[in-house]
């Protein structure tokens, strides 16, 4: 029997033996190995199918070409790069890889929250480098996290795996979602600039995405102010990179941990240099367990959409 044809947008190399699993099953038309990426497109025209991963995304670019496309499954439970708009408008169906991930996620937020307040990171460069050893004087001291306030931008399912883990650590959770949810009875402030007022630690669990864009702005990184800490494991643009960068580097902002930027894999110079920030190259749903579990996802809905069932994750 013919296997069925796909286009993969990237490589799922995130997730060991994806990329060989799905070609043992489908025919892979590889776009992220293409010399001629319009040739390749060309090439995939009858193809119903894109595989792709949030970082690669699928935009309107590549969604025009592919007038048979039916299906975009997507590695990933952030769909803000794929076109979702001209999904819907052809009827093409979207899938993500929601809730297997996010535990992971809530625990690197944690990492960065007290990575950054404790100086982890900076503690492991001052070791390292023998400054220890050499008496060069001892870290700042850090901040307490126990017994302080955690809010949480957007307190969905990543949101409320962060909030649960805060109870351990005897903190007040307060959140800002655009309604008040009914289901917890977590601290609801009605404005960002609010909730960062309230906040010790500010960590960002929203959806990326045009309606999300900078809505941590200068404003509301002021808010938080000198003794507040930044976490951002959602996406890079919800958080103004360049008044974060400004506000972390005079003091107006305690510190940040950030696993997300605005333009990966760039990061800014200006935010390297900063010792009260600590970055991690998009890795919060990077253990073996959970991209295992993400793949299983993939499978599971390519599977169900090439038996013409409903899917098992869908986005749309
Ligand atoms: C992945 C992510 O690192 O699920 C998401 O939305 O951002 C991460 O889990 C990503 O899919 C890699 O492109």
């Amino acid at each position: 029997m013919q296997k069925p044809r796909i286009l993969q947008v990237g490589s799922l190399g995130g997730s060991p033996g994806a990329d060989v699993s799905l070609q043992e099953n489908h025919e892979i038309i590889a776009l992220w190995q293409a010399a001629d990426r319009a040739a390749c497109l060309a090439q995939a025209a009858d193809v119903e199918v894109v595989v792709t991963s949030a970082m690669h995304g699928c935009g309107r670019d590549i969604i025009e070409q592919l007038p048979n496309l039916k299906f975009i499954c997507n590695w990933g439970v952030g769909y803000d790069t794929i076109d979702i708009e001209a999904a819907n408008a052809r009827g093409i169906l979207v899938s993500n890889t929601p809730d297997v991930l996010n535990d992971c996620v809530a625990d690197e937020a944690w990492g960065l929250l007290i990575a950054t307040a404790r100086h982890i990171a900076a503690g492991d460069r001052f070791v390292r480098e023998n400054r220890w050893e050499n008496k060069e004087g001892m870290l700042p001291l850090g901040t307490r996290v126990s017994g302080k306030r955690l809010g949480i931008v957007g307190l969905g399912r990543i949101g409320l795996a962060i909030a649960k883990r805060g109870l351990g650590f005897d903190m007040q959770i307060g959140y800002h979602n655009r309604n008040k949810r009914t289901d917890v009875d977590y601290t609801y402030l009605s404005t960002l600039v609010d909730l960062a007022k309230w906040s010790d630690f500010l960590v960002v669990a929203t959806v990326g995405g045009a309606d999300t864009r900078q809505l941590v702005n200068r404003e509301v990184l002021t808010a938080l102010g000198p003794k507040g800490i930044l976490v951002n494991i959602a996406r890079g643009p919800v958080v103004d990179e360049t008044a974060m960068t400004e506000l972390l580097k005079s003091g107006a902002l305690g510190g940040a941990g950030l696993d997300v930027f605005e333009n990966e894999p760039k990061v800014p110079d200006a935010l390297k240099q900063l010792p009260n920030a600590v970055l991690m190259p998009h890795q919060a749903s990077a253990t073996v367990e959970t991209r295992e579990a993400m793949f299983d996802l993939v499978k599971q809905n390519l599977a169900a959409y090439f038996a013409g069932q409903p899917l098992i994750t869908p986005v749309n």
